[in-house]
């Protein structure tokens, strides 16, 4: 990030303008003007994504393309895990995630923890959207959404073919820059569609044979809506993995489980084999759901691995003020 020290070509006058599709180093940006321009990105160091900030000038005057010279500080950043044990951005200066499952394909509920911890610990608030609605919710699909909505999380129930249609959803975009994420195929680019008619994102049936989705969105695009706020559709995951903090520092992606830490005897508590503790004390008796608390130590092993393969690489995630 920053501007280049040196450069052999004198740098134009700049603008300011947010990146609002990234396709490697070719840029979409809308200036602040609201001109929407192809750029390309200067160098080889330079890195953007979506909901980049980024200033960018016309190095030979009258060409069609820009180039973007600076990437300015991010603010909220929602990255994800790579298998060296490094975080890379997905989308930045973000205000909410919209963790997004469906009816079909079955829901992978560790995957949307993830998701939420992944954006408590880059402080975006975070919300789940269950699509495809009209077409039935399942007994433990209902049971997972209920066990979210007592946690304190926000559960909006949708559908974008019939009642009760996306009107909850209306209400919570607005005034939020949102990314909808989750499994590929649960409705994520089919919401955009019909927040923003004129967004045309593609779309496609899950397979059949698999009833997985096809992967059909390839790059996050950000799209101002005309009810207020502006929607980041991305592309669909088998997997996620949020950059991870200090193993006894995980519980703090769990709202419920940070908030019966507090009373477990010892502070550092990894809620494992300790005596006098009051986590596993709610799992036993129900007050905490088994499978969060498997998602939990799901995500303190992974933690452990990392540390172990990669301890030179482990930085902790950049709190946010
Ligand atoms: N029955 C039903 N189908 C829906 C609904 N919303 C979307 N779909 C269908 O679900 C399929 C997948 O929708 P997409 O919008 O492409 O899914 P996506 O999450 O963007 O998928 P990726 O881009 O691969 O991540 C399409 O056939 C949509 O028409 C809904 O509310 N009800
Ligand atoms: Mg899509
Ligand atoms: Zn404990």
């Amino acid at each position: 990030m920053g501007r280049p020290r040196e450069s052999r070509e004198p740098i134009p006058p700049l603008s300011t303008g947010r990146v609002v599709a990234s396709h490697g180093r070719e840029l979409k940006v809308t200036g602040s003007d609201g001109t929407r321009l192809s750029c390309r990105l200067h160098g080889r160091k330079l890195e953007a994504v979506c909901g980049d900030e980024v200033r960018y000038g016309h190095p030979t005057p009258g060409d069609a393309h820009a180039t973007v010279y600076e990437i300015l500080p991010r603010r909220r950043t929602l990255s994800r895990l790579t298998g060296l044990g490094r975080s890379e951005a997905v989308v930045a200066n973000l205000t909410q995630l919209v963790a997004v499952a469906a009816t079909i394909p079955a829901p992978d509920w560790f995957v949307i923890d993830r998701y939420l911890a992944g954006a408590a610990w880059a402080g975006v608030t975070a919300l789940i959207t269950f699509n495809k609605c009209e077409l039935g919710v399942t007994p433990e699909s209902a049971a997972e959404l209920a066990g979210y909505a007592a946690i304190g999380y926000q559960v909006v129930r949708c559908s974008t073919r019939a009642e009760p249609g996306i009107g909850a959803l209306v209400q919570h975009l607005a005034g939020q820059t949102s990314v909808l994420v989750g499994q590929s195929g649960t409705g994520k680019s089919s919401l955009l569609n019909a927040l923003a008619p004129e967004a045309r994102a593609i779309t496609q049936e899950i397979s059949v044979a698999t009833e997985e989705g096809r992967h059909t969105t390839t790059h996050a695009a950000l799209h101002v809506l005309a009810s207020g706020g502006d929607l980041i559709d991305s592309p669909g995951v088998r997997d996620y993995a949020p950059p991870l903090p200090q193993v006894r520092d995980i519980g703090s992606g769990f709202l419920e489980i940070a908030a019966a830490a507090q009373g477990c005897k010892f502070q550092d508590c990894l809620h494992d084999t300790e005596p006098g503790c009051q986590v596993r004390r709610e799992v036993e008796a129900g007050a905490i759901r088994r499978r969060r608390f498997d998602s939990y130590r799901h995500l303190v092993s992974v933690g452990r691995e990392f540390d172990a393969r990669f301890p030179e690489r482990r930085r902790p995630p950049a709190r946010v003020r």
